[in-house]
């Protein structure tokens, strides 16, 4: 059987403009899924991130490329304002206020809408559909009215947030019914996949079948509604493996983490940080940990240092520059208290670094710091793992990330308790060989197991079955309320 053409869409293209053309972006998951659409004669559709840019078809090295243009307005509402300072905030666990702005909303439907349109128009014949994201929850079924021949389904790569959050989004309704146009609906984790379900139930009046688990070892759920059956489950995303590992294996890679080290004045521990800027990661948290145990003497400025690797983003949310004003805030001030000349404590980078520079830094770390209030994933705590071919490193990692449910071996914190954080530091600080051995081995087992390529083709396998056996299956049985 030929494959069914795959045609995704998400907020970004996987290209990024140069002086001279296109670059492919980095990451796992673009690698994974650019052959998937050559192979099977797909396109990708998507924004370039430049305002006021080309709409249509091109092509970047065989693949085939559709651009929705954004105006400076579309981005400043949909983008901006619905997707980043509504979602976003929302779906981790409100920690920060969302903006609730009708105009913002408007336009969030309106660009969800040309997206959804111009997928109908491109799409071949019995094309797999997968949309990535919160920025586009509405194209599922706004397509599915659309077209009726294709197979559309759904990732959600932040959290889904538990019904009482939810509640509070004057869109909620139509978010739900947005997303239950699509044949499968997946999540990073099982909470995730009963929020959306439940959600379902409680604003929809869908019957989910309680039976089969909606967990990600089983198939996935389904849930009943007015305009059909949608499959639901979770499907916790990976990295690419074998890049990461050719990477760290390499003899520059050596080469430059002896360099940092070295650089770094030949400290006894190092800890790092490496995160987008974003409010979720907990960065502040774990400098002020990290400070409060310099000030009690219990870490040693001279033998025991921190690099904060923090990567722009979003610079155009209030939100995200009054972090950056607050952990630029902290750095100087620990920095300033212990610092000794020539030595800071705390090394911070406000850019963003290839990944020929993180891979020997991940090297480098003897402790990594992943402290998010709340992250769907996680995905820089996979990678420090696949780093690790000596078997050595300390994960410290907050078990308020998907990434917590199967790293269960790292040093699991609450990044809300500065106590806990402090002594999580401290725990990996002194742990000895025998253990961090121990802890790594498994994890790297956990991790080096499960690719990105593994994880789409597992999606896509469940999406691309015509009838779900589980939809005749259970259809006029006796399904829960
Ligand atoms: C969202 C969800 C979910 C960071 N700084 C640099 C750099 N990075 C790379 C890391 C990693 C990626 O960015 C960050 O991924 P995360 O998973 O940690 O976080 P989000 O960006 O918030 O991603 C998250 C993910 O989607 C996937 O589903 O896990 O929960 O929030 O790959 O390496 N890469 C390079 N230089 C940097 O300075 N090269």
């Amino acid at each position: 059987m030929t494959p069914r053409p795959l045609v995704i869409a998400a907020n970004r293209l996987p290209v990024m403009r140069t002086t001279d053309g296109w670059e492919t972006s980095p990451g796992g998951l673009v690698r994974a899924l650019l052959p998937m659409v050559t192979e099977t004669g797909g396109v990708w559709m998507g924004w370039t991130g430049v305002p006021d840019d080309l709409e249509g078809k091109f092509e970047v090295d065989g693949v085939a490329m559709h651009s929705i243009s954004l105006s400076e307005r579309e981005i400043e509402e949909y983008y901006e304002g619905f997707s980043n300072d509504t979602i976003w905030p929302l779906y981790h666990d409100a920690i920060r206020d969302s903006g609730y702005h009708a105009s913002h909303w408007q336009t969030y439907s309106e660009v969800n809408q040309r997206f959804a349109d111009a997928l109908a128009a491109a799409a071949p014949p019995d094309a797999m559909i997968w949309i990535h994201d919160y920025h586009l929850q509405l194209v599922p079924a706004m397509l599915r009215s659309q077209r009726n021949d294709v197979r559309i389904g759904y990732f959600n790569h932040i959290p889904f947030p538990p019904p009482e959050l939810f509640a509070r989004l004057p869109w909620r309704t139509e978010i739900i019914e947005g997303l239950l146009g699509a044949d499968l609906v997946g999540f990073q984790r099982d909470r995730g996949a009963r929020n959306f379900a439940g959600l379902a139930e409680q604003l929809t009046g869908a019957q989910i079948e309680i039976d089969h688990p909606l967990g990600r070892d089983g198939s996935p759920g389904l849930v009943h509604h007015a305009q059909g059956i949608t499959a639901v489950g979770a499907f916790p995303i990976s990295i690419d493996v074998g890049e990461i590992e050719t990477l760290s294996a390499g003899r520059t890679t050596r080469q430059q983490y002896n360099a940092i080290r070295n650089r770094l004045g030949e400290p006894e521990v190092i800890l790092l940080g490496v995160d987008r800027l974003d409010y979720t990661k907990g960065i502040g948290n774990r400098l002020s940990a990290f400070g409060a145990l310099l000030d009690e003497g219990r870490l040693d400025g001279s033998r025991h240092i921190l690099v904060q690797v923090a990567t722009p983003t979003r610079e155009g949310v209030d939100h995200y520059r009054e972090e950056r004003h607050e952990i630029e805030r902290l750095v100087g001030e620990i920095n300033g208290r212990h610092a000794r000349l020539g030595f800071p404590v705390i090394h911070y980078l406000y850019r963003s670094l290839p990944l020929e520079e993180l891979v020997p830094l991940y090297r480098a770390g003897d402790v990594m710091l992943v402290t998010p209030f709340r992250d769907g994933m996680n995905l820089v705590a996979k990678e420090y793992v696949a780093t690790r071919l000596d078997d050595d490193g300390v994960l410290v990692l907050s078990e308020f990330t998907g990434a917590a449910d199967e790293m269960t071996e790292a040093v699991l914190v609450n990044p809300h308790d500065e106590e806990a954080l402090k002594s999580a530091i401290l725990t990996a600080v002194e742990m000895n060989r025998h253990e961090r051995r121990n802890r790594m081995r498994s994890l790297r087992a956990k991790i080096t197991s499960h690719d990105v390529a593994e994880w789409a083709r597992r999606f896509l396998n469940i999406l691309e079955q015509p009838e779900n056996p589980k939809a005749q299956e259970i259809s006029g049985t006796g399904l829960t309320p």
